[in-house]
Parts: C-alpha cells; structure tokens; sequence
C-alpha cells in the first residue's frame, strides 16, 4: 500500500512546521509535507486559516482536520467542498487552559481584585465584606469537551455551576431564561452556529440579574456587542471579560478597548497545544485508513448542527 499522504497548512511558518514534525511523529507511517499549490494529492489535510487554494488544488482529500477547536470559519467558506468531511480538535489540552482563564476571571472578581485595584488607586485603606460562593452561581453555555472541562474546575473551587447546551435546551429540561436568571457569571463556550449566532441580545442579557458578569471564550459573533456596551454603561452588568469578538483583531476604536468594566485578551484564553492535538489527529486517520465511517470518528463535524 503506497504511504498516507499528509498536508500541513498554517499562516504562521513556524507554527506550521511545528505541526509537520508533531504528525511526524505522531504518524511515523506518513509522509507530512507543507502545502504548496503544486503538492502531489494527499490523502488528509490539517490547518488553520488555510488558503482557500488548498482545496481547489486537493481535491483527492479524504478529510480535512481543523488545528483549532472552532470550524465556523471553514464551514462559512464557499472553498470548502461540502462533502469533504471535516473533523475538529477535541480538548486535547485546550480545556484546561479555558477553565485557568475563566477561573482566573472569576476569582478576580470574588476576591474584589478592581475594587482594591480603585481604592490602591485613591490611596484607600478599607476591608470590603467577604463575599461566599454560594452568591456567586457560574452558568456554563455549551457544554461540549472545553465547557464541561470548565464546569468541572469549577466544582472543584467550590461554586454552585449550571451548564445549558443545544440538547438540554431541545430537550425542554431546561429554558434560556431560567439557566441565565440563575448565571451571576455567564461563561460562554459555544460554537458559533446559525443558532447561536446573535442569541445574546438586549432582552436575554437583561434575564441575568443585576450585576452578573460574563465571560465570552467562544465567539463574539454570539453577542449583540452594542447590547452588551449598553449592559455594561448601566451597571445591569458588573463586567466583562473578552477574549472574542465580532470582528477580530478588535479595531483601534473599539469602545471596548477603553471601557472600564471590559477586560479583554487578543483571542488568547486557549491554544492549540500541538503535540497532543497531533496525536489525537494521528489517531482518528488511523481509524479511517482502517476503514472506519468518518461519523462515527470522534470529532466529526456535522454539518447540519454547524459544529
Ligand atoms: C478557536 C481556536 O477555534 O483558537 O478559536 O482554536
């Protein structure tokens, strides 16, 4: 049998050679190129942002891997064939690096850590009243492999959490507005789909109660932004942490950048750790070239659901 063929394809030339020699040696059996628009028909391809190019010039790949946790991006592209199957990473390290920022996040509003920063500021010597956990209930929306490693760390610390997700939801188990009317802290971590697209407006921000805080980890698109700014300028919502938005890299002019009760991260809250996202890659073209159906290889996106 002549040997797989693999295709790397990362905007970042470093990055991209990290995932050569990370599927080399996850995958010794392979031959790992990066692409370039003359590169012989591969078998599997594994990127990030790649050239829309890649796949007009592959089109013998068997299946797409994407290096990153979302494929909104790819599943919006008109480049995409739409019967190639696309699989995502799963976890492979990203989980706990979400529930260090989330957490980190919370604590710091637990712990009062702007408000001492205000009163350092003034020069102010006054103990704030301890706060308990149990006022501060954590709501987790998306409970796929990264929200439910964040709802466990959680447990862990100590905080009442609740999790809502597309089947809790459809299920009737639980509504929108009783899982944010309970969330003092809404944690988003849900894929950007047709469905979730814009599902944050003025109306459901309200049903947190006042003062809650969120965190926003997934995608900005899920948010009215200009809701939340106005959220925000009230008080209905004490703070906000953002590691995402509508438009990325988040323009100089942005209100964000400068409001005070928005911390902001450059899209940083997760990375791909590459060793064991390879590894996890390795695995699942093992499983296919031995012949297994792609909907059944963990991490197969469904393209119906849009994740
Ligand atoms: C993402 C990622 O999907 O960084 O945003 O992996």
């Amino acid at each position: 049998m002549p040997p797989l063929r693999l295709l790397v394809a990362h905007p970042d030339r470093d990055t991209e050679q990290a995932w050569q020699a990370a599927l080399c040696t996850a995958l010794p059996e392979a031959s790992v190129e990066a692409w370039q628009p003359d590169s012989a028909p591969a078998d599997y391809a594994v990127g990030w942002a790649v050239p829309a190019a890649l796949f007009a010039t592959q089109p013998a790949l068997k299946a797409f891997f994407c290096a990153g946790a979302g494929v909104d991006d790819l599943l919006s592209s008109p480049e995409v064939p739409p019967q190639l199957p696309l699989l995502r990473i799963e976890d492979a390290g990203m989980g706990e690096q979400m529930a260090d920022y989330c957490s980190a996040a919370v604590l710091g509003w637990f712990t009062r850590g702007a408000d001492y920063a205000r009163q350092q500021a003034q020069g102010q010597w006054r103990e704030l009243p301890l706060q308990q956990r149990a006022d501060w209930s954590i709501g987790v929306f998306g409970l796929g492999a990264l929200g439910q490693v964040v709802v466990r760390r959680f447990e862990q610390l100590g905080f009442p959490v609740q999790g809502c997700s597309r089947s809790l939801l459809a299920s009737g188990v639980v509504t929108l507005e009783a899982f944010l009317r309970r969330s003092r802290v809404l944690i988003l971590l849900a894929p950007l789909t047709a469905q979730t697209r814009g599902l944050f407006t003025a109306q459901r921000l309200a049903w947190l109660p006042p003062g809650a805080c969120l965190i926003n980890v997934a995608r900005g698109a899920l948010i009215d932004e200009a809701a939340l700014l106005a959220a925000l300028d009230s008080g209905q919502l004490a703070a906000a942490q953002l590691d995402v938005f509508a438009t990325e890299p988040l323009p100089a002019d942005h209100p964000f950048w400068r409001h005070p009760r928005v911390h902001l991260t450059p899209h940083a809250a997760a990375y791909t750790v590459i060793g064991p996202a390879a590894t996890q890659i390795a695995q699942r073209i093992r499983q296919l070239a031995q012949g297994r159906d792609v909907q059944s290889v963990t991490g197969w996106v469904r393209r119906d659901r849009g994740y």
